[in-house]
């Protein structure tokens, strides 16, 4: 089965201060450099590079809290890059189908889903977040103080109330309703993040879910709640972290977790996606290909490939050209 062929922008966030190992920036290029572009469009597909955007100017100083409990890193840097990547998101929508965000560490997603949602009622932005992590400390929970671990905290309804007013981040205006969330993969989870996931009711497949149910109707269920079906119209973003894949898949990336998906399950996630066909905009994040072996940093990119052409139609038992037919001898 092929997919409907669509125009997709690819944008990079060369972007990696929410979290404190640099070379995620490099993410972008490496999956570049796989020659997807080119494999999306042999898919039929209509493809633009929209280029990669970057952090223009030099932060003078990183904004530091009064509240003495507050653990964050960089909050101006990662408050201004993902205010221009918000706009840019947004934009890149009004011109593509499908708008594809390649990261960068997982913060950028602040950019991406704010500036999705900038585009439809809120009511109808609904997000399937493939993570091991569950990423959505507040300043005051967090351990790291690492944005990468915060960013759904900044996006979700509700959790305004536990938010300190930080300067660089007020442009960011929550538009995610907890019930439009759901988590698959999880399986390094804070205790005051499963603290939010259970006040705010989130939908969250664990591994032992993954275990227990088996990917496909885990994916199922977690479509059928987010209302991306067929005919449903619900604005689907898929937040995926190459994290969420075991180690043995994706070696380079900033903060693995042994006993993650197998690659066959992140295709198979994002094969059904596919087939739903609610898809608008999809990050793909936390390739750091300056982890690791050159040969692994090209293996964990080459992942990032694999998940990206099952979301848009590759089918792994074959894909016959439209209208093709066996060639006869004359
Ligand atoms: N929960 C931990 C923290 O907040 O620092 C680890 C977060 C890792 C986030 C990665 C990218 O998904
Ligand atoms: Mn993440
Ligand atoms: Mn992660
Ligand atoms: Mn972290």
């Amino acid at each position: 089965p092929n997919a409907r062929s669509v125009s997709i922008g690819v944008l990079g966030a060369a972007f990696d201060k929410g979290q404190t190992r640099s070379g995620a920036s490099l993410g972008p290029g490496a999956v570049r450099q796989t020659g997807v572009l080119k494999d999306l469009t042999a898919l039929g597909h209509t493809v633009r590079d929209l280029g990669d955007l970057r952090l223009q100017e030099a932060v003078p100083a990183e904004y530091r809290a009064e509240d003495g409990r507050a653990r964050m890193k960089n909050a101006t840097s990662v408050g201004r890059f993902n205010q221009q990547l918000s706009e840019r998101v947004s934009s890149a929508l009004g011109q593509h189908d499908v708008v594809v965000t390649l990261g960068g560490d997982h913060s950028i997603a602040i950019g991406t889903i704010h500036g999705h949602g900038q585009t439809v009622r809120h009511d109808k932005l609904a997000v399937l977040w493939v993570d091991a992590h569950a990423d959505i400390n507040t300043p005051l929970t967090s351990d790291s103080g690492n944005f990468h671990g915060k960013p759904l905290s900044f996006l979700m309804r509700g959790m305004e109330a536990f938010h300190l007013d930080l300067p660089d981040l007020r442009w960011c205006k929550p538009c995610l309703h907890p019930s439009k969330l759901v988590y698959i993969g999880l399986r390094a989870v804070d205790p005051l993040e499963r603290v939010a996931i259970q006040e705010f009711g989130i939908r969250a497949y664990a591994m032992r879910e993954i275990d227990r149910l088996g990917i496909d109707k885990v994916v199922e269920m977690a479509l059928d709640q987010l209302g991306a079906g067929v005919g449903a119209d619900s604005s689907l973003h898929v937040s995926f972290d190459v994290d969420a894949l075991d180690p043995s898949e994706a070696p380079c990336t900033g903060t693995p977790v042994r006993g993650g998906l197998s690659l066959r399950e992140g295709q198979t996630v994002m094969e059904e996606v596919c087939k739903w066909g609610t898809l608008r905009s999809m990050d793909v994040v936390e390739v750091n290909p300056q982890l690791g072996t050159p040969q692994q940093a090209q293996y964990t990119a080459d992942a990032a490939r694999h998940l990206l052409l099952a979301t848009f139609g590759r089918y792994r038992g074959g894909n016959a050209p439209e209208g093709s037919q066996l060639p006869r001898p004359e």
